[in-house]
C-alpha cells in the first residue's frame, strides 16, 4: 500500500472565485500491486470542517473543498488519508495530505479605537507629538502591512495644523495653533494596507487646544464727554468703557483700575463701565 506525503497550496476563499466550495484536487491514487477483493476497495479522510473525500468511479481520491478556507483562523490543514484494500486481513495504507492556505487580502484595517481624543496647548511647537494612532490587520506579509493618512477630503486647514507620520501613525503638529480661532480640531484618519486591492479602515480624531495666556486685554472706549465742563455734578458720567480679552476662563478676566489720585471712579453697568466724576474738587 501507498504511504506518502502530499502537499498542497490552496489560496483561503474570497469570493466566488480561487479556491471557492466544489474545488477539487485529485489525490494520486494508492496503488496496490495486489489484484480483486485484494486491490484497494475503500478511501477514508480523516474528520475536517473543510474538506470531503470523493472517489471517482477509477477509484481516484479527490479532495473537495466543502467549506472557504480562512488563513487566518486555520493557516495550515493536515489531513491523513487512509487507502482500506478488500482482503483477508485488511490492509491498509495511509498519505499525510498538508493543505498550506494561502494568504488573500480579507482583512481591512481596523483601528484599536473608533475615536481618538487628545489635548494640546496652543503653544505646542511644530514637530511636538500629540498623539499615536495604531490599525491592526489579521492579514500576512504585504496584505497586513499598514500605513497611516489623512482621510481624503480633509480641510487644507488641519493639513496645515496637524501631519501624521504614514508608517508610525504618530500625529504631530505642523503649524500654529491659536485656542483664540479654534479650540477644537476634529478630523479622519485612514489606514490601508498593501494589498491588492488595498483595504482602508478609518477612526476619528479630536484634539481641543488648550489655552494659554497669549492675548493682553484691551480698554475699548464706547463714549466719552470731552471735554467735561468744570462744574459737572459728582457722578456725572463721563465715559463709557469696555474691555476685552480673546483668552478664555481666567486667561481673559479683565480687571480694570484707576490710579488712586485719579479724580474719576469706576462703576459697574451693564454695557461697559461707566467712569463717573465723583471728586468734589473741581478739575482744569
Ligand atoms: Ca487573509
Ligand atoms: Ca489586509
Ligand atoms: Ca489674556
Ligand atoms: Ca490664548
Amino acid at each position: 500500500m501507498a504511504v506518502g506525503q502530499v502537499r498542497y497550496s490552496i489560496p483561503e476563499e474570497m469570493v466566488i472565485e480561487s479556491a471557492s466550495p466544489g474545488a477539487r484536487y485529485s489525490l494520486e491514487s494508492a496503488s496496490d500491486p495486489d489484484v480483486a477483493m485484494n486491490t484497494i476497495q475503500t478511501y477514508k479522510l480523516n474528520p475536517s470542517d473543510n474538506f470531503k473525500l470523493n472517489v471517482d468511479g477509477r477509484k481516484i481520491p479527490e479532495l473537495v473543498l466543502e467549506k472557504p478556507l480562512d488563513r487566518e483562523k486555520m493557516p495550515v490543514h493536515n489531513l491523513i488519508l487512509t487507502a482500506v484494500d478488500g482482503g483477508d486481513p485488511v490492509r491498509s495504507g495511509t498519505s499525510e495530505i498538508t493543505v498550506i492556505v494561502l494568504d488573500i487580502n480579507d482583512n481591512a484595517p481596523q483601528f484599536e479605537k473608533q475615536v481618538y481624543e487628545t489635548n494640546v496647548s496652543e503653544k505646542a511647537t511644530p514637530g511636538t507629538e500629540i498623539l499615536h494612532v495604531k490599525a491592526t490587520d489579521a492579514d500576512e506579509g504585504v496584505n497586513g502591512e499598514i500605513e497611516y493618512f489623512f482621510a481624503e477630503q480633509t480641510s487644507d486647514l488641519i493639513l496645515s495644523l496637524f501631519a501624521i507620520e504614514s508608517s508610525t501613525g504618530t500625529i504631530v503638529v505642523r503649524g500654529n495653533l491659536d485656542h483664540e480661532t479654534n479650540s477644537l480640531h476634529r478630523f479622519d484618519i485612514t489606514a490601508k494596507d498593501k494589498g491588492n486591492p488595498q483595504l482602508d479602515g478609518h477612526c476619528g480624531i479630536e484634539i481641543k487646544i488648550l489655552d494659554i495666556n497669549d492675548n493682553n486685554p484691551e480698554i475699548i472706549v464706547t463714549s466719552l464727554t470731552s471735554p467735561v465742563p468744570e462744574d459737572s455734578a459728582v457722578g456725572t458720567v463721563i465715559a463709557l468703557i469696555s474691555a476685552k480679552d480673546p483668552d478664555s476662563g481666567d486667561n481673559g478676566k479683565v480687571l480694570l483700575t484707576l490710579s488712586p489720585k485719579s479724580l474719576f471712579k469706576l462703576n459697574p453697568s451693564l454695557n461697559g463701565m461707566p467712569i463717573n466724576y465723583t471728586s468734589s474738587t473741581k478739575f482744569r
